[in-house]
């Protein structure tokens, strides 16, 4: 249901309303098409999509503009941003409840992210700790796009006045600096952006590489023995795990500092099955980590099956897949180019 409300601004705005009738909060976020997704994604990111979609008035985005400050193969991105919607839709993303779309549809995040721009400091992007990372990875292609990534990220969450951001805690620097930018520009004019929260899982927040578990499981990482794609067939589930670094005890023990590789299995662990860390230590006790090992890729290959099935049976509808995008654009659309006409006015923008 929606309604016109006045918001702080005194702005005419559309608002969606739960079934008691409040004003829902807006949450938004975003995956890169870069790459098949990994379970790192699903754990630090969609399973909280999924789950908080109903509380919240959902905008998920495919960031293909994010994903070109990487090089990509033009046919690869194309269809990698198709596989990203099937799959958001396949873990149980519902487009009647949510708005989806391709962030390319909707010009206004290139438009605000240019006057974000301009409230936003050099020191401040070099300081990113993905932009460094990234920049010793592509050392060849460091550019302005690629410095600017936290920029555009945070045009994405502003337009939508989002309160809340799911994402996995590498991206908390870029809410940070969004949080920054927000504040910096409604204490320069008035309020105009919602200072938005990061939302972090408890558990799984950053899966780690099952070969160097202290680092991201990375989904355009150049080895990929240690990343588990939501695309692997069962046996190649089960052989990443069965190489999975561990320790030289012989316990199932929760304890990431000493015990990265088991620590992190216990997590993915827990993801998948819903099962607590406690109940997983106590439900392995004595056990050796070859089984230990089997019994995580068995829960993982369990759930990411059936997920495969279903995002093939949707990529199979391309019209449909089509349609979502269109209604999603058009959705998203209203709401930016409202955000970003207030911006306009606010800074000084000769209006026709
Ligand atoms: P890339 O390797 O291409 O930089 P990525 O694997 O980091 O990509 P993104 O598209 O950047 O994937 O991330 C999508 C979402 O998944 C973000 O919310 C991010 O925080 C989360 N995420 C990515 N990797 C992990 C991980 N290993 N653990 C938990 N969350 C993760
Ligand atoms: N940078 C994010 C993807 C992303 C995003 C966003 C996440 C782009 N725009 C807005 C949340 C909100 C990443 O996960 N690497």
């Amino acid at each position: 249901r929606q309604m016109c409300i006045r918001d702080r601004c005194n702005i005419m705005e559309e608002v969606t309303l739960s079934p008691e009738g409040q004003a829902k909060k807006a949450l938004y976020s975003a995956v890169q098409p870069t790459n098949a997704l990994t379970i790192g994604n699903y754990i630090g990111a969609i399973r909280n999509m999924v789950a908080m979609q109903d509380e919240y008035n959902c905008y998920f985005a495919v960031a293909n503009m994010h994903a070109i400050t990487v090089r990509q193969v033009p046919a690869e991105l194309r269809k990698n941003t198709l596989a990203v919607l099937a799959l958001y839709m396949a873990c149980g993303i519902d487009p009647k409840k949510c708005t989806l779309y391709v962030q390319s549809h909707v010009p206004c995040h290139a438009e605000l992210a240019w006057v974000l721009n301009t409230f936003t400091y050099v020191g401040e992007m070099e300081r990113m700790t993905q932009f460094k990372d990234k920049s010793a990875k592509h050392a060849d292609n460091i550019n302005m796009g690629l410095m600017d990534y936290p920029v555009l990220m945070a045009a994405d969450i502003l337009l939508y006045k989002a309160d809340v951001v799911p994402v996995g805690i590498d991206q908390r620097q870029h809410l940070e600096i969004t949080r920054d930018i927000a504040t910096r520009f409604n204490n320069i004019y008035s309020p105009t952006f919602v200072v938005p929260e990061g939302v972090y899982p408890k558990v799984g927040a950053k899966i780690g590489d099952l070969l160097e578990p202290t680092k991201k499981m990375s989904k355009s990482s150049e080895i990929q023995t240690g990343t588990v794609f939501l695309s692997d067939d069962k046996d190649t589930v089960l052989r990443k795990f069965r190489r999975a670094v561990t320790d030289s005890e012989n316990e199932i023990r929760y304890d990431p500092d000493n015990k990265p590789g088991v620590s992190n299995l216990i997590s993915i662990y827990t993801a998948f099955t819903g099962k607590s860390i406690e109940e997983t230590e106590r439900e392995f006790a004595g056990v050796g980590y070859g089984d230990f090992k089997l019994a995580v890729g068995e829960a993982v290959a369990e759930k990411t099956v059936p997920l495969q099935k279903e995002q093939a049976r949707l990529l199979a509808d391309k019209d449909y897949l089509s349609s979502v995008l269109k209604e999603g654009a058009a959705k998203a659309y209203k709401v930016a180019s409202s955000t970003l006409a207030k911006v306009y006015r606010k800074i000084g923008f000769y209006q026709l």
